[in-house]
């Protein structure tokens, strides 16, 4: 290694050490702060929402489930998948009730309550599970788009909530392992208050694992502060998670426009999307000699084991309209053929991918290589799948112990006989890294904005240490 970067690593080492002290330090005193107004805020809160959610129980039991409403994407697609194909396997992400309803092992958070009451609705709108209302966790305001705001704020406020729910419901666990948290990052409460929940379970349940699923901003940006919200959730999350699964807005997007043929896609239909992205490694699936078991814990073992290295994303093959799914036929040979060159020209789809880019020809520099992979293989035969070409060495990095391992399931997925999905922790996030770092820099330089984080103790300091920390990961990436 160069003494620069030793210097690097020392210099980073300082301010981690430095900032996480200051950080635990701000936090205490912010909670102590906020005490009294925190009782004064619950009872108050308590007082508005027990109308209003006696209002909604009311509205849900006169209204017939309503089919206009599409209900949550992702805990709808593991409910039907896992009823349908693996009932035992279901108990890992719900549990059963006193009624033939099932209840989600899930915490809502958010800091405005329409989103939850809306998650509420659309769940009991299935008949088939609901989410628990003690684990709903809601005030009356956002966080203005500022992660320091969700951080602090909401943070020591929503602290003992959070932490009474997840406790409660990882009683209800027989054999309990880990967390999964979701978040968007370009607002304020997902991505601040998002990592100050990291912090606590990191915290509180050192010897779980906990992965991150982050819905990462549009390229073009819609919220002004985007890229500082992301910087900063990102460097927590960095120490904080065990794995980073990162889902794209701008590749839903594509996806939907160019694959699915929709020309202006709303969020319902871009969740669909991402949904199914992540039901695609969640869903049972065995390797060789195992049998089908839940995938987190494989994931962060396979995957995240080297803590420089977190970030995961998935590609999916083939994703079609419903209208040219009826004139398709996929052989396994294609599909696979697609995904590989997917993974090493480094493309979310499959269509308009670079076919020039080869592991035979193309510079090592060109190829997007990877720390390690999981290739999911999901319909009726999938013992005819040969994917040798996954375990090709010149697409990991040299340490790599077991670059790829394939999992099958012989259920069809989202409609399709043959699905392949590859979640890979590889290159594919630099791009978007360094240029949200970039323009979080530019930023940064003429001081814009700034002070609204200042108000809330996240000072010029806190911000350098969080550049150091992605400037390390981008390195680390850069390297492979
Ligand atoms: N894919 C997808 N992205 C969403 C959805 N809702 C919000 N986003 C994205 O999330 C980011 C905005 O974050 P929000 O979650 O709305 O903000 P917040 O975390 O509630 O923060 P505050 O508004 O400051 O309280 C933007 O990048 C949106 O595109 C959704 O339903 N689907
Ligand atoms: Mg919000």
């Amino acid at each position: 290694m160069s003494s620069s970067s030793d210097e690097r690593l020392e210099r980073q080492r300082h301010y981690d050490a430095k900032h996480r002290d200051k950080r635990l330090r701000q936090m205490k005193e912010y909670r102590a702060k906020h005490r009294d107004r925190q009782r004064e805020y619950k009872q108050e809160w308590y007082r508005r929402n027990r109308d209003l959610i006696k209002q909604k129980r009311l509205e849900r039991k006169a209204a017939k489930p309503d089919a206009a409403t599409p209900p949550s994407p992702l805990a709808l697609l593991l409910s039907l998948e896992l009823s349908t194909h693996a009932p035992d396997e279901a108990n890992t992400f719900f549990r059963e009730g006193s009624s033939s309803v099932d209840t989600a092992r899930a915490v809502l958070i958010d800091m405005e309550p329409k989103v939850v009451l809306q998650c509420h609705a659309r769940a009991a709108n299935t008949g088939r599970w609901v989410y628990d209302k003690k684990n709903h966790i809601c005030q009356q305001s956002g966080s203005g788009n500022n992660w320091a705001y969700g951080y602090t704020v909401h943070g020591s406020e929503s602290a003992e909530r959070v932490f009474e729910s997840v406790q409660r419901e990882v009683e209800h666990c027989d054999y309990f392992k880990g967390f999964h948290a979701m978040q968007s990052l370009a607002g304020g409460t997902g991505s601040g208050l998002g990592s100050f929940i990291s912090d606590l379970l990191h915290d509180q349940f050192p010897h779980s694992f906990l992965l991150n699923t982050v819905v990462w901003p549009y390229h073009s940006g819609e919220v002004i502060v985007q890229n500082y919200n992301t910087l900063l959730t990102m460097a927590c999350l960095s120490e904080s998670s065990d794995g980073i699964f990162v889902l794209r807005n701008d590749v839903a997007d594509k996806i939907c426009q160019k694959l699915l043929t929709i020309p202006k896609p709303s969020l319902d239909q871009m969740n669909g999307v991402l949904a199914n992205h992540i039901a695609s490694v969640l869903l049972p699936a065995q390797t060789n000699d195992a049998s089908p078991r839940c995938q987190l814990p494989l994931i962060l073992q396979e995957l995240c084991s080297h803590p420089g290295y977190k970030l995961m994303d998935v590609k999916v093959v083939p994703q079609l309209s419903s209208r040219s799914r009826a004139f398709s036929a996929h052989q396994w040979a294609g599909v696979l053929k697609h995904l590989h060159q997917m993974q090493i020209a480094n493309s979310s789809l499959d269509e308009g991918v670079n076919w020039d880019i080869s592991l035979d020809t193309s510079p090592r520099a060109v190829v997007n290589k990877s720390v390690g992979s999981l290739l999911y293989v999901r319909g009726p035969d999938t013992a005819a799948v040969a994917a040798d070409a996954f375990l090709d060495r010149r697409m990991y990095c040299p340490w790599a112990s077991t670059p790829c391992q394939v999992l099958a399931s012989t259920a069809p997925f989202n409609e399709y006989d043959k699905t392949a999905a590859l979640l890979s922790n590889s290159q594919t996030m630099l791009d978007p890294i360094q240029t949200m770092v970039e323009k979080a820099h530019c930023m940064y330089a003429s001081r814009a904005y700034l002070h609204q984080y200042a108000a809330h103790g996240v000072d010029t300091e806190f911000f350098e240490s969080c550049f150091l920390r992605l400037d390390q990961l981008i390195l680390n990436y850069q390297s492979l």
